[in-house]
């Protein structure tokens, strides 16, 4: 699928464009329907919430063991737009999802960068890295939906603060001190990542976002697909496979078919 220019200025001027309806109802369904077995996982992967540990914070690299998220990952309308918003070809870096439940279960995420973990852990050299966050459920203003700093991505990396509760669960996230936040949302102004299910929101890394916890009684499962662009690999192995994908092959584009045809099997 192809971008307009127009697309691509938004996205260097804003740090993120929303596309929706990329995926189909019934490729969500079929997306869905993987979301139970892959939080039965009882892998290092899967991170709980610090508070209720029977309920599931994150899943890390779904497309590793998941059919249907193997094959998200490789659909031509999610790989090309992330091709040409960085100009290179493109690999996973790491894939998570967040499935977000209601009723107050699924925590909120304090306002961070996503870039700084991977840059100062994994050796990422520079932000050319893109999250490509599939709306699994409709993300509206009461399920908690992502909050964007639009235009923060120009700051670069932002001094912040590496979160101890964060630390020992295995997900390094640096936190934004309320003097930069206030700084930055002065000028940016905030605004809420909304759409249906189905719909893809494509953002820079150095975006500054959050979220609050999920009070409604709907589940707002995102996934959090990463790609670098190939010539901006990784030198460090200090984190494992499902945090830090170590094979940097350009990733191929499969049939736009290839989720749907899930369906019929
Ligand atoms: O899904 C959310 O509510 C926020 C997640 C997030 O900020 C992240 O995974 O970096």
């Amino acid at each position: 699928m192809k971008i307009t220019d127009e697309q691509v200025e938004e996205f260097d001027e804003r740090g993120y464009i929303l596309i929706r309806d990329l995926l189909s109802q019934t490729e969500i369904e079929i997306i869905q329907s993987a979301i139970p077995e892959i939080l039965a996982r009882s892998g290092p992967e899967i991170v709980r919430e610090s508070d209720n540990p029977d309920t599931a914070r994150l899943a890390f690299g779904p497309h590793y063991y998941s059919e249907p998220f193997a094959r998200l990952v490789q659909l031509p309308r999610i790989i090309e737009p992330v091709r040409t918003l960085l100009r290179d070809e493109v690999y996973i870096h790491q894939s998570r999802l967040n499935p977000k439940p209601g009723f107050g279960t699924g925590g909120g995420w304090e306002w961070h960068q996503d870039f700084p973990p991977w840059h100062t852990i994994d050796g990422m050299p520079e932000p050319r890295c893109i999250m490509v966050s599939v709306f699994i459920d409709d993300c509206t203003p009461v399920t908690s939906p992502l909050l964007a700093i639009p235009g923060s991505q120009k700051h670069g990396l932002l001094d912040s603060k590496l979160h101890e509760d964060a630390k020992g669960r295995g997900y390094a996230l640096h936190h934004i001190g309320q003097e930069e936040l206030s700084k930055l949302a002065d000028e940016g102004g905030i605004e809420p990542i909304i759409g249906n299910a189905g719909s893809v929101a494509f953002v820079h890394c150095n975006v500054v976002h959050g979220s609050a916890n999920n009070v409604s009684p709907w589940r707002r499962a995102i996934a959090y697909l990463n790609f670098n662009a190939t010539s901006n690999g990784c030198t460090s192995d200090e984190r494992p496979w499902y945090q830090n994908n170590r094979d940097f092959t350009p990733l191929k584009s499969i049939s736009d078919n290839a989720l749907l045809d899930l369906a019929n099997v």
